[in-house]
């Protein structure tokens, strides 16, 4: 796959955001992703507004952040999927889980943050075994169940409330969640969301809301400009990605070779939810395998300089490569920057600088 176009793979992906995200690369020119480890809320808000336009994944650890807004309306994790759509990126929360299965579940859908409600993909070290990703699909597939009750109550407006759900009468689907049992009867404005295309049609009041199930997909407060949907394609889809920590940028890391085989193996076990890897190089080694990689530790030399020279690390054990060896020799798809782009100068013209040449070595790739 290392010679073939982004535009290509999208039409043999096995999860419908890494279908997605390598049409965004194509349209945007970009295989940048921002990691944007600020110390603020205000701090990251404004970074993702200013850097959208050259990225394609902005990368988040919620947990550096002071002053995160968990209101799952209002709040940081809501604002993101607002800019998110704004720019047309997609959020990856890198909380690289490790735990039992039930453990990872709860810390992924529940607790303060709710990172499944605004993060499209997550990661996870699977040093605790396979079993975790099972765990962790599980969990994805239930909160993809959920959000789809939300999309048809609220395209329901109006319907008494008793009709609103399947109740295995007439002919329903018994299975399914019934939201009675999930939400209360408050009315609220929301959005009238069109549950196959996934995108906001208009703004109405449902007459039957969600007290417990609070997506920032069906923000209840809406602003002026809220709705500004990046152009030239349609919004992601509701899924929700794995990425698999297959191997690390530091120095000394102990991830072992049969570590990593582990990853292949259980990423070829679930593709429905993993999309790829965070790794150094291409683990695409059997012929069907399309998996995408997003790779850390990647800085430029100064501007004007050249760039075959070393790269300083950060002397806490982060190793850094140029967009170019990690693109065109490692054969890894996304580049990862962090403190290349937040410490320059300017970091929006510093994230163009970096999406041009990544990009420069994508093209060179695949010449
Ligand atoms: N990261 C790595 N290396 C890995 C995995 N993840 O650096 O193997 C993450 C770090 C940080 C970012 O947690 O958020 O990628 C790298 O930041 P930097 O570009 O400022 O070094």
């Amino acid at each position: 796959s290392l010679t073939m176009a982004f535009g290509e793979r999208a039409k043999n992906a096995s999860h419908p955001l890494t279908d997605y995200l390598f049409r965004l690369m194509e349209l945007k020119s970009s295989n940048l992703c921002l990691s944007a480890d600020v110390y603020t809320a205000r701090e990251l808000l404004s970074l993702a507004d200013k850097a959208g336009p050259s990225i394609v994944v902005l990368k988040t650890h919620y947990d550096l952040i002071s002053g995160w807004d968990y209101n799952p309306q209002t709040g940081t994790g809501a604002k993101l999927a607002t800019l998110a759509r704004k720019h047309g990126f997609l959020i990856f929360e890198d909380r690289k889980f490790v735990d039992i299965g039930k453990t990872v579940q709860m810390q992924y859908t529940a607790g303060t943050a709710r990172i499944i409600d605004w993060a499209h993909i997550v990661n996870a070290n699977i040093d605790a075994g396979k079993d975790m990703v099972r765990a962790m699909t599980e969990a994805a597939a239930k909160w993809k169940e959920r959000i789809n009750y939300e999309v048809k109550t609220s395209v329901t407006v109006g319907t008494p409330v008793s009709d609103q759900f399947d109740d295995g009468e007439n002919g329903d689907d018994p299975d399914r969640l019934d939201p009675r049992e999930q939400y209360t009867g408050f009315t609220r404005d929301s959005r009238d969301v069109d549950a196959r295309k996934g995108s906001i049609v208009s703004i109405t009041t449902v007459t039957q809301s969600f007290e417990s199930v609070d997506s920032p997909r069906l923000s209840k407060n809406i602003n002026e400009g809220d709705d500004i949907v990046f152009p030239g394609i349609e919004e992601a889809p509701s899924d929700r990605g794995l990425l698999l920590l297959a191997q690390m940028s530091t120095k000394g890391c102990l991830m072992t070779e049969e570590y990593t085989q582990a990853c292949v193996e259980a990423a070829r076990e679930n593709k429905g939810f993993v999309m790829g890897y965070v790794s150094q190089e291409s683990l695409n080694t059997a012929p069907d395998d399309n998996f995408i990689h997003i790779t850390p530790g990647c800085k430029l030399p100064p501007e004007g300089e050249e760039e075959n020279g070393h790269l300083e690390g950060d002397g806490l054990g982060q190793q850094y490569n140029t967009p170019a060896k990690l693109i065109c020799i490692k054969g890894v798809d996304v580049v990862i920057v962090g403190r290349g782009i937040i410490l320059a100068g300017d970091p929006p013209s510093e994230a163009e600088r970096y999406r041009k040449k990544a990009w420069k070595a994508y093209l060179s790739r695949v010449a």
